[in-house]
């Protein structure tokens, strides 16, 4: 057990820490960017200490561990996370009041480590924060990005990039482990060297050699003693400086050879809608692999002494296929330096790893040119090869002569190699996502694998930490939860159902329209102070925060809106409720169409700016730079979510649960969770339209034609064509064309086929909205019956049917 943590020991902690630190010895002399870094560090040291006494646990016990490999980690903010989690929110706050200090505006100034891109980094940083508060031994691991992804800011109507400078407030939770670096190799030549007793040396010829260096980043858990860590790979190079250049004057040449190794964890690519195939992701994959790789073993070894026991020890979980190449590289390392056997090897290494998928989207799925996986990782190569071989073997026993679903099964395939085969013929067990989810990986990505290893596969549904989105992030709502259902529900959500007993208790209904409203109040403060962007908290808040891409269909939304917008210059004294569309999303600097949409929203706000009087019974607003500590802001305000994907397409969502748990209804399509969130709140209290998952597929494949849709309903034509003529100066004929003129493949993602039901439904909504008890009762529902989605579920699922994971 660690020491108690009192007022005095935070005081003097904290105290210490100017003083080493900053060299200053009077609290009232830090200037905030002191006192924040010496709060943190004060708090860092208490986690310390309890992820050594837990490891120390974990060791006694040689309880099992899981490593969860992940391109991303969309962690956020920490600060009030940890003094949450550690229950000193008080007393922290009493130390600060009295030094004329806000515990807030600290939390405001932690910039967000926002490594990820979206839905599947949040749902990495969710689940360690799961893995901690449920007492399991867990490692994330991932890449020390510099500069994160990117800063959005909307300049001259448009998204522009600018590097997201994150580490140097950021980077006061990271613990550099520079006794722990190793080496990654790329490139160069290969050579086996076969002795007599039938062994191979292999000998590694003019490579790249790289230093991975670990940044640990501790993950709390809530009221527990259990303390784990993602660690974050930062690139160092590992050639010296060109001390020849330098005496030459060379010095910036010099400086230049040094730093291009350096630039694999400069940034994070953008989730976009193709993947191009590049050889600076390959590298930071492999990058990624090796290194975590090697710490694995390095810290199995230190426990067990040998790598026999290993698959006993060691779960080791691929979040996507983006860290796949731990596949063949366990392979080299198992063969190549412990001289293992291939098939002693591959009985490790199938029984270790489990892979889970994120997407049905083709684009998405990641393939390797050979060519260039061949020069940049030439022994993984061959391990590929033969994997593939062997597979190719094993198949044609199962299938002699069917030759086709072979190739569709092969990892290697017309020259390039495909990333999700790999996973799914070496993995234990895959998982997808969401129910729906899970069956479209069974009867479409991957039928033929299912056919052949139908036990591997299992749904598991996505959770969030909803401590932090709830508790933490709407503190009224959770107030308002203890005082109703008591606090049981912050270690088991379950007994969030608890609250459905009140769903005909008007105070209780009263009070939450009270906190929405008053979320809603701080929101529009709060934007307005940044932005000056003007919110009237007396309208329906209705929100649609999301990468954006066009299978998520912002631009469904947006006609809606047009189509209403149109409608009230028509009839400006329109009865309608008054509604603001809240819009928030990062689009990938190359996808074009994304981009547009977001130049498409910002000059409809620019237009309804303009018309003061529309402005108050319809108003847009696009928040820029949307990241985790937006969403906590912006969540709790949330009375529509609007989740409209084309069915099929959104493989869970995760945004829609946590909009769900903080009383938002739901508008969306049967996909992803949506489906498990109706089947939780019941048809009352959510809205659906649209064309279902099968509908959608089956209207595709006829050969869809958008333009019916367009002549068959007016508000539809209305709105298409307001969009062609342009407005606030700027005409979208491009986005317009994309809808009606492409033939048969205009409107790839069916908005049109869908916008009839979604207006139609929409407008039912509002409609219900207008009367607020009605209104409340769904929203409680939503909230009573978001307990399912906890992250903590999830997580004991995969404790339980993937990794064989003990809680210490
Ligand atoms: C793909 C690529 C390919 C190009 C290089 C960069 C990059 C980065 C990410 C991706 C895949 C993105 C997959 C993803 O984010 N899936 C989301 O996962 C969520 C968590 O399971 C889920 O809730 C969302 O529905 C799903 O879209």
């Amino acid at each position: 057990m660690s020491n108690e943590i009192t007022k005095n020991s935070i005081e003097n902690a904290v105290s210490q820490k100017l003083i080493r630190y900053f060299g200053i010895s009077d609290f009232e002399e830090a200037s905030k960017e002191e006192i924040y870094m010496s709060l943190i560090l004060s708090i860092k040291d208490i986690l310390n200490e309890r992820r050594s006494n837990f490891n120390r646990a974990v060791k006694k016990k040689r309880a099992k561990r899981v490593y969860y490999l992940c391109m991303e980690f969309l962690i956020g903010k920490s600060l009030k996370n940890n003094i949450c989690n550690l229950g000193i929110e008080d007393t922290v706050k009493e130390i600060l009041t009295e030094k004329g200090i806000k515990l807030e505006d600290l939390y405001e100034f932690e910039p967000d480590a926002a490594l990820g891109n979206g839905g599947l980094g949040r749902l990495g940083a969710c689940y360690m924060d799961a893995l901690s508060s449920g007492n399991y031994p867990a490692t994330g691991f991932s890449i020390l990005y510099e500069y994160g992804l990117f800063k959005q800011k909307i300049v001259l109507g448009e998204q522009a990039e600018l590097p997201d400078e994150w580490m140097t407030y950021g980077g006061v939770w990271l613990t550099a482990r520079t006794d722990r670096a190793y080496t990654v190799r790329f490139g160069g030549k290969v050579k086996e060297f076969w002795r007599e007793d039938g062994k191979c040396d292999i000998v590694y010829e003019d490579c790249e050699e790289v230093e991975a260096v670990p940044y640990d980043y501790t993950v709390s858990g809530y009221n527990t003693e259990c303390v784990n860590s993602i660690r974050l790979w930062k690139a160092v190079s590992k050639r010296d400086f060109n001390m020849s250049l330098v005496s030459q004057g060379q010095y910036v040449r010099a400086l230049e050879e040094k730093g291009n190794s350096e630039i694999i964890s400069k940034v994070l690519y953008p989730s976009d809608n193709h993947t191009e195939g590049k050889l600076l992701r390959l590298t930071q994959q492999y990058f990624l692999v090796s290194a975590s790789l090697q710490s694995i073993i390095f810290d199995h070894l230190k426990v067990y002494g040998s790598l026999e026991n290993f698959a006993d020890k060691v779960a080791i979980h691929i979040n996507d296929t983006h860290p796949a190449l731990i596949i063949p590289e366990m392979m080299r390392v198992l063969i190549d330096n412990y001289g293992y056997t291939w098939e002693d090897a591959w009985r490790i290494v199938s029984k270790t790893v489990s892979y889970t998928n994120h997407t049905v989207m083709s684009e998405a799925l990641e393939c390797w040119s050979e060519d260039i996986f061949k020069i940049r990782l030439p022994r993984l190569y061959t391990i590929v090869s033969e994997i593939n071989r062997r597979l190719c073997k094993n198949l044609w026993a199962s299938y002699p002569g069917d030759w086709e679903k072979i190739s569709r099964m092969s990892i290697i395939n017309s020259g390039s190699i495909r990333m999700a085969q790999l996973c799914v013929s070496s993995s234990c067990k895959i998982n997808g996502v969401s129910e729906l989810h899970t069956e479209i990986l069974k009867k479409n990505l991957f039928y033929d694998y299912y056919k052949y290893t139908p036990e591997k596969f299992i749904n598991i549904t996505n959770g969030i930490a909803y401590r932090r989105w709830l508790c933490f992030s709407n503190p009224r709502l959770s107030e308002l939860l203890d005082l109703v259902i008591g606090n049981s529900y912050r270690t088991d959500a379950s007994k969030l159902t608890e609250f459905k007993n009140y769903e005909n208790d008007k105070s209780v209904l009263l009070k939450l329209a009270d906190i929405k409203y008053n979320n809603k109040t701080e929101f529009s403060n709060w934007l307005k102070s940044k932005t000056g962007q003007i919110l009237d908290p007396n309208t329906v808040f209705d929100i649609q925060v999301k990468r954006m891409h066009e299978y998520k269909r912002q631009l469904l939304n947006i006609l809606n809106i047009i189509s209403t917008y149109v409608d009230l210059l028509n009839t400006p004294n329109m009865d309608i409720v008054p509604q603001t569309y809240i819009f928030a999303a990062k689009a990938p600097p190359n996808y074009y169409m994304a981009k547009q949409l977001i130049k498409l929203i910002v000059a409809i706000e620019n237009e309804i700016n303009k018309h003061p009087i529309i402005k108050e019974q319809l108003n847009v607003v696009f928040v820029e730079n949307y990241n985790v500590s937006v969403a906590e802001k912006l969540i709790p305000c949330c009375e529509i979510s609007e989740q409209i994907s084309l069915a099929g397409k959104e493989a869970s969502g995760t945004g829609n649960m946590k909009q769900m748990i903080n009383g938002g209804v739901t508008i969306g399509t049967l996909d992803g969770a949506n489906v498990e969130i109706k089947n939780e709140v019941g048809e009352d209290n959510i809205y659906i339209f649209g064309h279902t998952a099968k509908e959608a597929e089956e209207l595709w494949r006829q050969g869809y034609n958008s333009i019916l849709y367009y002549n068959k309903c007016y508000k539809l034509k209305n709105a298409i064509d307001f969009l062609a003529s342009g407005f606030n100066d700027v005409g979208f004929v491009k986005i317009a064309d994309y809808l009606i003129s492409g033939g048969n493949i205009s409107d790839p993602y069916m908005c049109l086929a869908d916008f009839d039901s979604y207006y139609k439904i929409h407008h039912n909504m509002l409609n219900d909205y207008r009367d607020t008890l009605k209104w409340q009762k769904k929203s409680l529902n939503n909230i009573a019956k978001a307990g399912i989605f906890s992250a903590d579920r999830s997580i004991s699922e995969y404790a339980n049917k993937v990794w064989g994971l003990l809680k210490v």
